[in-house]
């Protein structure tokens, strides 16, 4: 007998394909999306009362040897729902470790750093090299290092850990290890290792990787900016970039670390990119237009300026210059040659 032949149709031809994990072009619409990058990222300010309160009542009920890996609190994007992250590819959070504690030795596929907020003289071990604290240093932890943090130093510690989590999720790359002591043994000291950069040899082999930006010298290069007068960007003020000072590239491969001061009274140009910026306010206090909203920040303030929101920074105070700490998703997005900017 002939069967019968039955008209064919778009949605049919949907439905078959579905059964069969295929799907066309035409179901995508690709010809939709507007000519530039949008995100469910969304511009976004965490006040540090906020973030300080919560971590205080950690202190007293998250115990490091029973609880947690890590003491840390994690700002979440109210854009992402569901998520973990501070934007869609890196997040902050805070992490509190008191007098005779310290957070096990282990290490990951994401790449983090630690930027000091209060407290001093605790110590990180980075892959054997001890980098003992101090206010506004920052110590990297690139991917797949091991480190571990010691406060023996008499009083809490408080700092800012920054990580490229979401990013390497994405990628489905996230992986840990615990090491197979606590702690570390103590190898080297990054003291040790900055005399060996001194003195111009640059070829350092494990241990002797550079991973300690000691305050003292921040503070130095942003002085040694701000006398010449030249040195000042119309977008970001007096910007400094933490580069790897044997590539001479980023920060970490996925990551980018900066510095920018706002002298009193200065208002930077608006402008926008298609990398995101998380900003942590290290000191003084301002005003922040990002993608229409109006952020007036104070000293341990953190906001979010999503990948293509115009945005521009302005130091309010007359007399006080304003410290921003930033970290970036920038060298994903250039390696990627889809880096833009406009104003
Ligand atoms: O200090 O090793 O905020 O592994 C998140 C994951 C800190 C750390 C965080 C971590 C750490
Ligand atoms: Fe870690």
């Amino acid at each position: 007998m002939k069967q019968e032949r039955i008209p064919d149709s778009l949605d049919q031809l949907n439905r078959d394909m579905t059964g069969k994990s295929l799907e066309g072009h035409w179901s995508l619409g690709l010809e939709d999306l507007p000519p530039y990058p949008v995100t469910s990222v969304q511009p976004h300010l965490w006040r540090w009362e906020d973030v300080h309160e919560s971590m205080i009542r950690a202190g007293e009920v998250v115990n490091l040897e029973q609880d947690a890996e890590r003491r840390t609190i994690r700002l979440l994007n109210p854009g992402i729902p569901g998520g973990h992250g501070t934007t869609h590819t890196i997040h902050f959070s805070f992490q509190y470790v008191k007098h005779g504690e310290y957070a096990r030795a282990h290490r990951h596929t994401a790449a983090a750093f630690r930027f000091v907020l209060h407290g001093r003289d605790a110590y990180t071990t980075v892959n054997g090299q001890k980098c003992v604290m101090e206010e506004g240093d920052l110590i990297l932890t690139p991917q797949l290092t091991w480190h571990d943090h010691v406060n023996d130093s008499g009083a809490p510690i408080i700092w800012l850990d920054g990580l490229d989590i979401p990013l390497t999720q994405a990628l489905h790359q996230l992986f840990f290890e615990p090491y197979h002591q606590e702690q570390q043994a103590l190898k080297t000291t990054s003291d040790e290792v900055a005399g060996f950069y001194s003195h111009a040899r640059p070829a350092l082999e494990p241990p002797m990787q550079f991973f300690h930006y000691k305050w003292a010298d921040t503070e130095r290069s942003l002085e040694r900016l701000r006398r010449n007068g030249a040195g000042r960007d119309p977008y970001d003020g007096y910007l400094l970039e933490f580069l790897n000072p044997v590539t001479g590239g980023p920060t970490m491969p996925t990551v980018q670390c900066a510095v920018q001061l706002l002298e009193p009274g200065h208002e930077t140009l608006p402008h926008r990119h298609t990398s995101t910026v998380i900003y942590h306010v290290y000191r003084g206090s301002g005003t922040s237009i990002v993608g229409g909203q109006v952020f007036e920040w104070r000293q341990g303030d953190s906001f979010v300026v999503p990948l293509w929101n115009q945005h521009a920074h302005f130091n309010t105070s007359s007399d006080t210059d304003a410290i921003l700490l930033s970290m970036s998703d920038a060298p994903v997005v250039k390696a990627l040659d889809l880096y833009r900017e406009a104003s």
